[in-house]
């Protein structure tokens, strides 16, 4: 028999997953939350019906989404990661001998505690590296209780829907901004230029106004929608000077210099959209 978890974050498009068995699945405070084991992908997160990560392919989003701005600032020494929960990006933030404090805002301490329990395989244990630090708050409010405080800034969230969708807003990226050092970069979750268009548009434009050399750029990952997705860098250092910069230690799964221009590079449909 086969069981198959599908997929509609668009009323339009659906994806499918075989699973072999559910290992959680429980409705916390703020969310439902579910664990499964697939077929091919290893464990997955589901967060309110949406795939989150899969062991198999979340390394296009994490190393992506984590390297490009930390490479480009060169020796973070402090890293705020708003939301990643599932300890994914805190795992590539420690690789950096660099990094003093690694501090991750997640609302729901259940995401961290049950991705301890599955994703171990993939991610070891995180948590237990004495620069890291849980924050099981808000993280509006807690930026703006910190300004000028970090090198860098992840912003590695869910959809925007529901409660995340002020994470997407103009605000957020001020506080954001606002909460970097000088020469700091921020790297956000941005979604998915064929369905989310206007709303990258719409972030493009707020990162513009907000820093000098802002760029959207896009990794392939099978479980999201259309088969990738895409992140905004924002920062006054371009993100062409993490070029130059050596790989922290440890194996990278996804990203190498080919891959990291070439992200960089959009399609023309989009890049109109973009700059029109
Ligand atoms: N449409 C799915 C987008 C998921 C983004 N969040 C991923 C969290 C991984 N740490």
């Amino acid at each position: 028999m086969s069981i198959w978890f599908t997929e509609e974050l668009h009323p339009y498009y659906r994806k499918g997953l075989r699973i072999k068995r559910i290992l959680a699945d429980e409705q916390t405070q703020y969310q439902h939350l579910q664990f499964v084991e697939t077929e091919f992908f290893g464990n997955a997160m589901i967060l309110d019906g949406i795939i989150q990560l899969t062991e198999r392919d979340n390394m296009g989003y994490h190393e992506m989404i984590v390297h490009v701005p930390m490479l480009a600032v060169g020796q973070p020494k402090r890293v705020l990661i708003v939301g990643g929960g599932d300890g994914g990006s805190l795992q590539q933030v420690l690789r950096y001998p660099s990094v003093e404090e690694a501090v991750v805002c997640e609302l729901d301490r259940r995401v961290v505690d049950l991705s301890r329990e599955h994703f171990g395989a993939a991610f070891g244990d995180p948590w237990a590296d004495p620069r890291s630090k849980l924050l099981v708050r808000d993280a509006f409010a807690y930026l703006e209780e910190n300004p000028g405080q970090f090198d860098v800034i992840i912003s590695d969230t869910t959809d925007p829907i529901g409660m995340a969708e002020r994470l997407f807003s103009d605000e957020f990226y001020k506080l954001m901004v606002h909460a970097l050092v000088p020469g700091g970069a921020a790297a956000t979750q941005c979604e998915q230029p064929f369905f989310d268009t206007t709303l990258i548009k719409q972030i493009y434009k707020s990162a513009k106004a907000l820093t000098k050399n802002p760029a959207y750029y896009y990794a392939n990952i099978p479980t999201y929608p259309g088969g990738g997705i895409g992140f905004m860098y924002v920062s006054d250092t371009p993100w062409e000077n993490g070029l130059e910069t050596p790989y922290p230690p440890g194996v990278n799964n996804y990203i190498n210099p080919e891959i990291h221009k070439a992200a960089f590079a959009l399609p023309e449909f989009f890049r109109r959209e973009l700059n029109g």
